[in-house]
């Protein structure tokens, strides 16, 4: 892995390879938990692998082998949220989790050891997930005052369906690596010691495929749950995709050339 030079982060690494990105949480003495600071940092990530043409595919992960993520830092939650350095709270979670959803590129969460809490709906944010036979899943919000109603509760009824969604949350059990397969909460578990090499053979998979088909499929598969948003999210690919027709350049060309567009060369397809 390259280590990015130009980032100048407290909280996680940036690192990238054979066009893949890895953004690493790395408070590994709070188990990976995330701090407004921590959130501010993903968000600068994620958004630089989003643009960066050169990264397909993007791993998420904890440093350390006991934890993916914990969810928020319990020692800086105020009486409104989890406060900053200068007591401001505001976490931005979940636009960070709006943001790993609706970048056009795979995001493949790679867990080993905890992924509990808010840290449990990033890898459920995430599109797939490979679990080292370590981990251990799990919500906690209603045993510490907290709850994610919106993906936290209606991606998670989506995954693992309603009953077992609820099961979740109403009675903040730990799963393990084992259980999460089956109730279908990631893609595969594999031994600790091969988590990446595995994690990084899917990324190389996805990698040698079509980046359009796949950027499509991912907008495709949050068109209905996120409404209005998810078909502006499918509509822009159509609209990207328009751009690259000599169709959709005569509007361009005849505006830039002060003259009626020519629409008539084109075909009505059936
Ligand atoms: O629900 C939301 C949100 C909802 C809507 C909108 C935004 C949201 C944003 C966030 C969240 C949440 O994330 S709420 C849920 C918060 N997280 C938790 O309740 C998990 C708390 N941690 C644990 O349950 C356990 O620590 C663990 C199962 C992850 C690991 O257990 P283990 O291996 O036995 O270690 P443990 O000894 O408990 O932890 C090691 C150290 O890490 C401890 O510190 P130390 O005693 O060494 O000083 C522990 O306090 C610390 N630590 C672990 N998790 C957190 C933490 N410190 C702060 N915050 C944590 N989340």
């Amino acid at each position: 892995w390259q280590t990015d030079k130009a980032s100048d982060y407290q909280d996680i690494y940036y690192h990238s390879a054979e066009h893949i990105a890895k953004i690493t949480i790395n408070r590994p003495e709070v188990r990976n938990a995330f701090r407004p600071q921590t959130v501010r940092e993903l968000i600068d990530a994620f958004h630089r692998a989003h643009l960066d043409p050169d990264i397909g595919v993007i791993i998420l992960t904890g440093a350390g082998e006991l934890a993916f993520c914990s969810g928020g830092d319990q020692r800086i939650r105020g009486e409104a949220g989890y406060q900053d350095d200068i007591g401001v709270e505001h976490l931005n979670v979940l636009e960070l989790q709006r943001q790993i959803r609706t970048l056009p590129k795979p995001v493949v969460a790679m867990v080993a050891g905890y992924a509990i809490g808010g840290g449990h709906v990033l890898h459920l944010i995430c599109d797939l997930t490979i679990a080292a036979d370590n981990a251990r899943f799990g919500q906690t919000g209603p045993k510490v005052g907290s709850f994610d109603g919106g993906f936290g509760a209606g991606l998670m009824a989506r995954t693992v369906g309603l009953k077992k969604a609820k099961e979740i949350w109403f009675l903040c059990r730990q799963y393990d690596a084992a259980e999460a397969l089956a109730m279908g909460l990631v893609n595969t578990v594999v031994p600790l010691a091969e988590l990446e090499t595995e994690t990084v053979a899917w990324c190389r998979q996805m990698n040698r495929l079509s980046p359009t088909a796949l950027r499509v499929l991912k907008s495709s598969f949050n068109a209905d749950t996120d409404g209005l948003a998810g078909i502006q999210e499918l509509a822009g690919n159509a609209t990207a995709l328009f751009y690259t027709t000599a169709e959709g350049q005569e509007g361009r060309n005849a505006f830039l050339e002060k003259r009626a567009p020519d629409f008539q060369q084109f075909p009505r397809r059936p």
